[in-house]
């Protein structure tokens, strides 16, 4: 086939930047696959295996019962410069069986081609019931001293630094459906702490649906795909979801965090974190408080549109997770401060009125202020997906001395139910063996054989009392940092399946958090309830919705049932007088912009030097900067990112115009439907829509020189949250600015009263 013109004249223009060499190459954009430089012709000569990219960590070099071996982090990975098979033995061929001539058939004899494809036939292991779907990363908590008199758990001590891994979620998708979807998000950290590994098992979200672990197979059940059709995948907008929790109302109040902006979070760097039960901490003195846990992200809490979410979905199912180890490499490490509300340790476990055992309730930060006691930096990169993030086992009762459970009925069950699932996920009971569950402390247990067992245990009395160990091994007391079973007093009570009458109220908090929500972010929560219901297809499953919503908010209720087309319901129980908690909202302050991206059109026609100056500025302000250009290669000098046809605006924070491009010889339907969005012929139609989706969006945009033009095309021009100027630096210092706030919100007024 003849190459078309708009081929041809794409490949003069990147054959003309490609003879000039990008020589701005530091600091770079991050993403590169590999650490080397790889050449166009196909490597001949042996070479030792390369090291990891430089923001790469792997788990300690422990043996399996926690001793530090002193060995590189390379020891866990291949050896030698030639290939071998898993014996060790050196490889002349991979690429042909062994066969009785050419033609012939394959040899029952090939060992190679039997070890190869046997291995191959079980490189999968069964994904996690929930939570499939995630992203892990390395780092390092430093305690303050500030729980000092709370709790005798010494990686809270103060300057105490104690290496983690954390990995975030989805709860609903399978391991490979879209980081973006409507969902809560696991935030699930592993301290490898001095006296014993502590997991802090938690959610973007401080409540959760049900009250009881035994309901949890069925809330499962009716948020993941329907059983008939396998569908819909990672979402929760369809009946079965619905179903259940309009039937089963202690749900509303995590179905309302879920349809908040909450539930499409920006990023992982941008999430808190809850340990949502309440947890008891005990002290050297033996004296206890119960509290909650929480992670304050550094930068803030943030969302994004539910268009974006959307449109992510299909341009980058793995968002989140490229945020992160972009995030990462980039040096903008993700940094949160763990804190724990304290409350006294009295008989009724409640605080304020509110009974803490109920895992469907918050209290409020305004009535017991989120204390401080340490700081979690997450620095190194997984080297081994799944070595590391698909192998990493979490389980609620890894606690080190100083931190106990509660009778919380949620957590109970969350206590049987991690060391259960993961000998089926991970095949067997020797799973703490793995490298990356490797204690950091020394292990000496009598657990002994066992599928897959990787210490080789010495001693001949696995069992205590005995003589021939010599009696090893011994118990320890408070002198040896045991752990301490907090002597609770439980009280006499009949055997009963129930729970107390506090946890009957379904409603007061859900209210609570309505009424605590920005006007913007209630418009957001109407639209939420409005397309998820609207995606059912049962009307009595709505109608049933839109009464636990009349018991929630009659603005709300009204609202969602417009959209619906139904009769708004009279509510069942009085509204709740409610004080509202604004700690809740996301909305009305300033926070670091780290590790933000900016895209930057560029016109290979204009001047560049500018974008030279504004692409170091975005690197000195600590983020990332994507150069957009008609063709990729080179613009100017500058390495280019991402091409009109490859680009679109929700992978940028913000997006700076530097130059008003000419539509490039691609922008035809033909080649890429965007180019039919826009009616304008002067400046090329991706780019106009790239500007009108960042503007629905709510993002900053800039514009200089004859950048400035396309705000015009874009029909944007002096709007709120749009800079231009005849200075590309000043119009850079104002786009920062507002992104600070994340989102331009004066740009949609809100309508709900
Ligand atoms: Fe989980 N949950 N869960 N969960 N959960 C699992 O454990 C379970 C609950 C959470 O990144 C499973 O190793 C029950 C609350 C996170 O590896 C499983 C109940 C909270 C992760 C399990 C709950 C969570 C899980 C699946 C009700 C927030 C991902 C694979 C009693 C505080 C951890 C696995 C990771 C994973 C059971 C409720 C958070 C099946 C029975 C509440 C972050 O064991």
């Amino acid at each position: 086939m003849a190459t078309s013109k708009p081929a041809k004249a794409v490949k003069q223009a990147v054959e003309a930047a490609a003879d000039k060499v990008a020589d701005l190459l530091t600091p770079d954009v991050p993403g590169s696959p590999g650490s080397g430089t790889p050449t166009v012709e196909e490597p001949t000569t042996p070479v030792p295996p390369l090291p990891a990219k430089h923001e790469q960590g792997a788990p300690d070099t422990r043996t399996p019962t926690g001793a530090e071996t002193g060995a590189p982090a390379e020891a866990n990975g291949q050896q030698g410069a030639y290939l071998t098979t898993a014996q060790g033995a050196r490889l002349r061929d991979t690429d042909h069986s062994l066969k009785a001539g050419p033609r012939g058939p394959i040899l029952m004899q090939d060992h190679h081609l039997r070890e190869k494809i046997t291995h191959f036939d079980h490189e999968r292991i069964p994904e996690r019931v929930v939570h499939a779907r995630g992203a892990g990363a390395h780092g390092v908590f430093t305690g303050y001293g500030t729980a000092d008199a709370l709790t005798r758990a010494g990686f809270l001590k103060k300057g105490k630094e104690t290496d983690v891994f954390v990995r975030f979620s989805t709860v609903l998708g399978s391991r490979g459906s879209a980081d973006t979807v409507r969902d809560t998000r696991g935030f699930a950290t592993k301290f490898y702490t001095d006296e014993g590994t502590f997991d802090l098992v938690g959610n973007n979200m401080p409540v959760f649906f049900i009250q009881d672990g035994i309901k949890f197979p069925d809330i499962i059940h009716a948020g993941k795909p329907h059983p008939d059709r396998e569908i819909p995948q990672a979402q929760s907008a369809h009946d079965t979801f619905w179903d259940f929790v309009s039937l089963h109302t202690e749900a509303q109040h995590h179905v309302m965090w879920n349809m908040s902006d909450r539930g499409i979070a920006r990023s992982f760097r941008m999430m808190e974190g809850f340990g949502v039960h309440t947890f008891r901490l005990v002290n050297d003195a033996g004296e206890t408080v119960l509290v909650k846990f929480h992670w304050k992200p550094k930068l803030g809490v943030h969302s994004l549109t539910w268009e974006e979410a959307q449109m992510l979905s299909g341009m980058d199912p793995d968002f989140h997770r490229r945020d992160l180890y972009d995030a990462i490499e980039a040096g903008a490490y993700p940094e949160w401060e763990l804190g724990v509300q304290v409350f006294p340790d009295t008989p009724e476990e409640t605080f304020a009125g509110i009974d803490l055992l109920d895992p469907t309730k918050i209290v409020p930060e305004e009535l017991a202020p989120v204390q401080p006691v340490g700081k979690m930096v997450l620095n190194r990169t997984p080297r081994n997906f799944f070595a590391e993030v698909e192998q990493v086992a979490f389980h609620l009762g890894n606690l080190p001395p100083g931190i106990d459970v509660t009778n919380d009925p949620l957590l109970q069950a969350r206590l049987f139910s991690y060391l259960d699932t993961q000998i089926t996920r991970l095949a067997g009971p020797n799973f703490p063996q793995i490298p990356i569950n490797r204690p950091h402390a020394p292990v000496n247990d009598m657990l002994r054989d066992g599928f897959h067992q990787h210490a080789v245990h010495a001693g001949v009395a696995p069992y205590r009392p005995n003589s021939l160990d010599g009696g090893n091994p011994f118990v320890a007391g408070d002198a040896e940092h045991a752990f301490y079973d907090t002597p609770v007093t439980v009280t006499q009570a009949p055997k009963i399946r129930a729970n107390p009458a506090s946890f009957d109220d379904h409603f007061s908090q859900v209210r609570l958090f309505w009424t605590s929500m920005s006007p913007v972010e209630q418009e957001h929560i109407i639209r939420a309830y409005t397309f998820e219901l609207g995606k059912c297809y049962e009307q009595a499953i709505k109608e049933r919705q839109l009464l636990a919503l009349a018991n929630i908010d009659p603005v709300l209720c009204a609202e969602v049932a417009t959209g619906l087309g139904l009769p708004v319901p009279e509510p069942t129980v009085p509204l709740a007088e409610v004080a509202p908690s604004p700690a809740l909202s996301q909305v009305g302050r300033e926070w670091p912009t780290d590790g933000r991206t900016v895209g930057i059109v560029v016109d290979p026609a204009g001047d560049v030097a500018d974008v030279r100056a504004i692409r170091e500025a975005v690197f000195a302000a600590g983020m990332v900067p994507l150069l957009i250009a008609p063709h990729g290669g080179t613009v100017g000098g500058l390495p280019v990112q991402r091409t009109f046809a490859t680009g679109r605006s929700v992978e940028f924070d913000a997006l700076l115009l530097a130059g008003a491009p000419v539509p490039a010889p691609d922008a035809i339907p033909a080649r890429d439907a965007k180019a039919g969005a826009a009616g304008t012929t002067t400046v090329d139609p991706r780019v106009v829509l790239m500007v009108e989706e960042c503007w629905r969006h709510a993002k900053a945009i800039g514009a200089w020189g004859a950048g400035t033009g396309v705000l015009a095309a874009a029909g944007v021009a002096g709007t709120p949250g749009v800079v231009s100027g005849d200075a590309a630096d000043e119009v850079f210092t104002g786009v920062r600015q507002l992104m600070g706030a994340h989102r331009v919100w004066e740009r949609f007024p809100a309508t709900v009263a």
